[in-house]
């Protein structure tokens, strides 16, 4: 699959520009084990890159003009880099016109280049397409023109890129995912110092399996800034009561449940999510070192029920997946992934009951939503990266 989207990408950008591509990237989508909406809360979470990618052929022009070509929605985009690059209406485009404006902005050389980029991410699936793009374009202009730019760097300049072009206040995973891969690891990164570490991503008996809802969101009409707000206010008020508290780490579920009238139901809800949560990642990061996939799997459950009742980030869709494979003896845990309001869930399955799994729950789900499933046995590779040049 891989070597195909190279070849098509390759061919396409041959096609359009009648010259071979200077360099070929790889950008790789991830899947987040367990961690969910507390990386802008400077919690912990546990992503890893896919081998799921958007390949990006990329050549220098010598000119200022650049060509965007999206192969695969058949559109482009053309424009001057010495203008101010502002938003546009193609929203494909707008991920990476805010790399770009981001890296003039602090300062670096751009020059003109040609791209063709295709991708074999499901989008709107909660793989983090976005993040992939995001950071395939600046990790391909900083190896084309020599920027110097760090990974961390990389990432954050897409992190901030989706905040000002697209308006999503998203955290750093997702650019760090895409980033920071590693074949066979999963990233454990503390979101308020952006420190990692690699576990190795040895599931033994067992596999990672996403079932996609092809129920699609995106994040800004979704409920994701309303939920940082929501947060936000919660830290404040907490803050207020317990000075040594200075983000989420320092909050206990004791000073959480001290608060619950102040707070109110619904942020009461939600600061307790986070708390839990931030704690469930660590539990989850020794489960993984013991082995103890039983107790990741619990973990991976109880981030669900989190997740759908206190944070409300689930949907129908995504709950009857998650019910549905609770009483099935193959699978260890389940819980919806990502930003939510539709995409995938995440579970933790025996290896070789997956497509037992996948024809049973298909059949369920048509029948209650009258939607096809997807299903995806996904592998754990290496992030973003140079494949040719
Ligand atoms: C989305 C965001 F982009 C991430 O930063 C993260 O908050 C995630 O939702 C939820 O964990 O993917």
């Amino acid at each position: 699959m891989k070597k195909k989207l190279i070849q098509h990408t390759t061919e396409h950008f041959e096609k359009i520009f009648q010259k071979v591509p200077e360099t070929i990237f790889l950008s790789p989508g991830r899947i987040n084990i367990i961690g969910e909406h507390v990386d802008y809360n400077d919690g912990f979470v546990m992503p890893a890159a896919i081998n799921k990618y958007i390949c990006f052929a990329v050549s220098k022009n010598n000119d200022s003009d650049c060509t965007l070509i999206a192969k695969d929605l058949n559109e482009a985009y053309k424009f001057d880099l010495n203008d101010d690059l502002k938003p546009i209406e193609k929203m494909w485009a707008n991920y990476i016109l805010g790399v770009l404006h981001e890296i003039k902005k602090r300062g670096y050389n751009l020059k003109g280049f040609d791209m063709v980029f295709s991708s074999t991410i499901p989008m709107g699936a909660g793989l983090s397409s976005s993040a992939a793009l995001e950071c395939g374009i600046g990790y391909a202009m900083n190896k084309l023109f020599n920027l110097g730019l760090t990974k961390e760097e990389i990432a954050l300049i897409g992190q901030k890129s989706e905040h000002t072009f697209v308006g999503v206040n998203c955290g750093i995973m997702d650019q760090f995912a895409s980033v920071f891969g590693k074949k066979n690891s999963v990233i454990k990164l503390d979101c308020n110092t952006l420190e990692y570490e690699y576990y190795k991503a040895n599931f033994k008996k067992y596999s990672l399996l996403l079932l996609d809802s092809n129920v699609k969101h995106t994040h800004l009409t979704s409920g994701y800034n309303v939920r940082r707000q929501e947060v936000e206010q919660g830290l404040a008020i907490i803050k207020n009561h317990f000075p040594q508290v200075k983000t989420f780490r320092d909050c206990t579920e004791d000073m959480v449940l001290e608060l619950k009238e102040t707070l109110g139901n619904v942020i009461f809800r939600r600061c307790h999510f986070v708390v839990k949560e931030i704690q469930r990642v660590l539990d989850a990061a020794k489960a993984l070192n013991d082995s103890d996939f039983k107790r990741l799997g619990q973990l991976m459950s109880e981030t669900h029920e989190g997740l759908s009742k206190d944070y409300e980030v689930s949907c129908d869709e995504i709950d009857f997946l998650v019910d549905a494979v609770q009483h099935e003896k193959s699978v260890l845990g389940s819980r919806m992934m990502g930003g939510g309001f539709g995409g995938c869930s995440i579970n933790l399955i025996e290896k070789g009951s997956e497509n037992e799994l996948i024809e049973k729950i298909s059949a369920q789900y048509r029948n209650a939503f009258d939607i096809e499933l997807k299903a995806y046995k996904v592998k754990i590779s290496k992030g973003t990266s140079l494949y040719k040049d």
